[in-house]
């Protein structure tokens, strides 16, 4: 693979502050496997992901995402995780599109871990002036068979118009949305009408931050299969939770959504219309 070898971006800044991962799984409540694990960046100590991001500088953050990406993938690698990896990053801190994959490309090929299982998920923590930037990065990545997810859908700077823009494999939507979705029938709405946008799309639909039992049964009723949240399982401190230790939700069953199981309560009309349009 071809490096540009005069970029000094990264190689010139070390980033030198030791870092670790968390991962957390992404579970598929269809089939009650995890689907994929989110590699979260940890300090040594298992200082959460806000101090580390708090040393990153303009100096030093193109050294800092390469790093969390190797660790990621190598430690991903060691830890015999066989499903998705998921890999957040931030556009701004990539200098070059192939110059900077060129060490994340050693790292897979170093582990053996397959590329196609790999996918970015976009944080954008300020707004893109250079959207051409992006798409240069969006082309190079799919060129290689990256997936590319839209994380944090529906908070900040993650709009509908980044969707349309980006055409994400995969959206997560954001905690934001869902939170507390089965007392409020507007984020129940919404997270409909987002199933709805994704199977048109054909887009993979990620819902973030899930807590709670009621939460689970109203997203798999308006049909959500992937899920990530503190209910299945907390980010492990470099570990991958197994299936065996996932929290799975006692209601919802597997396959199928929760209001379908015999002896549950009629749904309202509303509710039917949206359940079979989903199923
Ligand atoms: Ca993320």
């Amino acid at each position: 693979m071809a490096t540009n070898a005069s970029c000094g971006a990264c190689r010139d800044a070390k980033f030198s502050i030791p870092i670790t991962m968390a991962f957390q799984p992404v579970v598929d409540l269809k089939e009650r496997r995890i689907d994929a694990y989110e590699a979260l960046v940890r300090g040594p100590n298992g200082e959460g992901a806000l101090h580390v991001l708090a040393q990153v500088t303009s100096e030093n953050r193109y050294a800092f995402d390469q790093a969390c990406r190797i660790k990621a993938i190598e430690m991903a690698s060691g830890l015999g995780i066989s499903c998705g990896l998921n890999i957040n990053f931030l556009p701004n801190a990539v200098y070059d599109p192939m110059a900077c994959i060129a060490q994340t490309l050693a790292a897979a090929g170093r582990t053996g871990f397959p590329l196609s299982r790999l996918t970015f998920e976009i944080v954008e923590q300020e707004d893109l002036a250079d959207i051409d930037h992006l798409r240069r990065i969006m082309v190079e990545y799919r060129r290689i068979g990256f997936k590319i997810a839209l994380d944090d859908f529906g908070s900040g700077f993650s709009s509908l118009a980044r969707f349309a823009e980006l055409k994400p494999e995969v959206v997560k939507l954001d905690r934001a949305v869902v939170q507390n979705c089965d007392q409020d029938e507007t984020r129940r709405a919404i997270i409909v009408h987002t199933v709805r946008l994704c199977r048109d799309l054909n887009v993979k639909l990620v819902v973030e931050g899930v807590e709670t039992e009621a939460e689970i049964i109203t997203l798999q009723i308006a049909g959500v299969r992937y899920m990530q949240g503190f209910y299945f399982a907390r980010p492990a401190f470099e570990a991958a939770v197994s299936v065996e230790n996932i929290h799975w939700s006692r209601s919802a069953v597997a396959g199928r959504p929760a209001s379908a199981r015999p002896g549950k309560p009629r749904l309202t009309k509303a509710r039917a219309t949206v359940s079979s349009a989903q199923g």
